[in-house]
């Protein structure tokens, strides 16, 4: 008998998935959750051909170099900046994510949280728990009209198009973004989107959601700087990635109220968040969860165990990274 590929599943996800994956390959997985450091994520992927990642496992030059066996490595999650790609396409090693499955889930998660923040709901929930509420008032919990404002994207992909189209069509706002490069035509009149300059989005925007890859570029985009730049008014929502807003200076700018409020999804060194941001009011704070109903992240485990079993068994993963690494006459 011929013995069957091994790989690994580096966090605990769905146990059918789990069932799926083990009709094609022997499959270890970390039964306790907790996250692997670098060295036992290396010694766990000994032997092992392929594996599911999450946010939370690193892919880079030393542990490919580690793990000369390893052929595919399917992230659990659209973003992939754990992932070293160029290392990964140096070393034959394929990279996948999850495009497309989250789209929606996230740009309704993203409008949640703008909705929760302009409207001030988690702060005004608190008071509510504490026993404060005593009287009515007229100015109570007074927030930031959302219907009709100005909605600023920054990063205009696939999920930035669905909040777009969310606030253009639900709640009549006015749409402007900014990103790398313009989207054509038919795209931005699906949005009712208006491309400016990052400055201008700045300025012009009562709510900006910050939708773009983290990458070195995108480090700290949102900065003091930035900030300064922003209405007093504004409310800005991140359910990009941590590192994208600077989030000490963005403590600074809430506590002294030159925005009005944030709504933060990611955190620079998450799950650890800056300590200046658990003690201001003016923030709404939840653990990464953008993506997080139970469909989407089960269609998410899914679509990475079907790039693993397409790949290690026709050669033709679904949504490859660097499809450079297959050959020519694959690359679709
Ligand atoms: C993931 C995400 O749940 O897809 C992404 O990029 O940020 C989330 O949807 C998270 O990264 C876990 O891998």
């Amino acid at each position: 008998m011929t013995q069957r590929p091994s790989i690994l599943v580096a966090r605990a996800i769905f146990p059918e998935v789990v069932a799926r994956l083990r009709e094609h390959f022997d499959v270890e997985t970390n039964d306790t959750d907790a996250p692997f450091t670098p060295a036992q994520l290396a010694e766990r992927l000994q032997g092992k051909v392929g594996v599911l990642t999450t946010g939370s496992e690193r892919v880079d030059a030393g542990l490919l170099a580690a793990c000369p066996q390893l052929r595919v490595v399917a992230n659990i999650a659209v973003g992939y900046n754990n992932f070293d790609v160029p290392a990964m396409t140096a070393a034959g090693v394929l990279a996948t994510n999850t495009p497309d499955v989250l789209t929606e889930t996230t740009a309704d998660f993203g409008f949640a949280l703008l909705m929760a923040t302009a409207r001030r709901v988690t702060e005004s929930e608190h008071f509510l728990r504490a026993g404060l509420w005593t009287k009515w008032a007229l100015d109570m919990f007074a927030g930031a009209e959302v219907h009709g404002s100005t909605l600023g994207i920054l990063g205009m992909g696939r999920i930035g198009q669905g909040i777009a189209r969310r606030g253009a069509h639900g709640f009549g706002m006015k749409v402007v973004y900014h990103n790398r490069s313009r989207l054509d035509a038919a795209s931005e009149a699906a949005c009712q989107a208006r491309y400016v300059s990052k400055a201008e989005l700045l300025q012009q925007a009562d709510h900006l959601v910050l939708v773009l890859p983290y990458s070195a570029e995108s480090h700290h985009a949102i900065g003091a700087t930035e900030l300064a730049q922003m209405k007093p008014t504004a409310t800005l929502i991140n359910i990009a990635r941590g590192g994208i807003v600077d989030d000490a200076a963005l403590a600074v700018a809430l506590r002294e109220r030159r925005i009005a409020a944030a709504g933060l999804d990611v955190f620079e060194g998450e799950p650890k968040v800056h300590p200046d941001l658990l003690t201001v009011p003016n923030v709404v704070l939840t653990p990464h969860i953008a993506s997080a109903t139970i469909a989407t992240r089960k269609a998410m485990a899914n679509l990475a165990a079907d790039n693993v079993i397409a790949f290690l068994n026709q050669g033709q993963p679904l949504t490859p990274l660097n499809p450079e690494v297959l050959p020519k006459e694959l690359r679709a």
